[in-house]
């Protein structure tokens, strides 16, 4: 129901503004003003996202690259059996790390076929091109959409096993409760000896996660930014730049570390193309992500509540990051 749209010709909008536009009315009609972080991907925040993975302080990247290097002989045993398999790389992106197993797949004369899955059909041919580039002799089938949709797609094509992976704490970002909708969906489309490898940021050093999330360069401060530049050249609206701060705080209680956009002052914000208009108060924040950290625990519990087996962890030297591979 976008009924708000009142006084907006919503032609003008596509289906994916006009989601984005009743999210926006919705979250910034709240008490507690929240942004969801799924909109921080656009063309910018992408680029933005890519340059996060390269900074010093964003470990995540580094670790989950740095356990592919060097597990992945024991990572790959874990996947292989004589049975051909697709390998489904859910959120492929640029596929930087997934190209470490790639490679050490195809040295073992392995029968699979890659398919990236991506809702980006531009970042998908590019993925596409570079691949046939560097690993030639790679079958790459890519698929283009949500991972339901194109879950859908894997299910009514083969009867092949399916080996998911679900890497970069994409799963961080999800409530509990999400996750555990997620999952359960995820096993609807798979059978049993398919597997999942998802990748989990572990509770670790407070003050190391909350460094990675308000980096010394500012490149995750840009990042939660530009959000608001995205809303501005959506919708016309007069977000001020300069009047806003970045704000980032982890709770160790809940592993629950939280992005704001910070008001710096009372003011009023208009969304022209919405019809829309709200005030801010000064210091009165935005909620614009939630990236959970977990325990070894807590990813065990995860698993028995969504029925999940635990097949092997691999984890790095300092236990900040992990990929567990569970099997249906
Ligand atoms: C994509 N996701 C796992 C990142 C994270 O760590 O939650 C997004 C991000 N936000 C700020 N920095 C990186």
């Amino acid at each position: 129901n976008n009924s708000y749209i009142t006084g907006v010709n919503s032609a003008t909008l596509s289906f994916e503004q006009q989601q984005f536009a009743l999210d926006v009315v919705q979250g910034l009609s709240k008490k507690q003003k929240t942004l969801s972080s799924k909109y921080f991907y656009d063309g910018v925040g992408s680029k933005l996202f890519q340059k996060i993975m390269e900074l010093p302080e964003y470990y995540l990247t580094h670790t989950e690259t740095e356990i592919f290097t060097q597990q992945k002989e024991k990572i790959i045993s874990g996947f292989c059996s004589d049975q051909p398999f697709n390998l489904v790389d859910l959120g492929a992106g640029d596929a930087a790390k997934t190209k470490i197993l790639l490679r050490a797949l195809l040295k073992r004369y392995t029968r699979f076929s890659f398919v990236p899955v991506d809702i980006s059909s531009d970042a998908l041919q590019e993925l596409k091109e570079n691949l046939t580039q560097e690993l030639p002799q790679l079958t790459v089938v890519p698929l283009a959409g949500d991972y339901f949709e194109a879950l859908t797609q894997l299910k009514q094509e083969s009867g092949i096993r399916q080996v998911l992976l679900f890497l970069g704490s994409n799963i961080g970002n999800f409530t509990y409760p999400e996750i555990q909708v997620f999952l359960k969906k995820l096993r609807q489309f798979l059978q049993t000896g398919d597997q999942l490898l998802i990748g989990f940021d572990l509770k670790k050093d407070p003050r190391i996660i909350r460094q990675a999330y308000d980096d010394a360069a500012g490149v995750t401060a840009s990042f939660n930014f530009n959000l608001l530049q995205r809303m501005n050249d959506t919708f016309a609206g007069n977000f001020n730049l300069k009047y806003f701060q970045h704000f980032a705080e982890y709770n160790p209680v809940t592993g629950e570390m939280r992005s704001y956009l910070i008001s710096t002052r009372d003011q009023q914000i208009t969304l022209q193309e919405l019809d829309f208009t709200f005030s801010l108060q000064a210091w009165e924040a935005i909620h614009t992500e939630s990236s959970y950290k977990f325990s070894k625990a807590e990813i065990q519990e995860l698993a028995a509540e969504v029925n999940l087996e635990t097949e092997l962890i691999f984890t790095d030297a300092n236990h900040y990051f992990a990929d567990v591979l569970f099997r249906i």
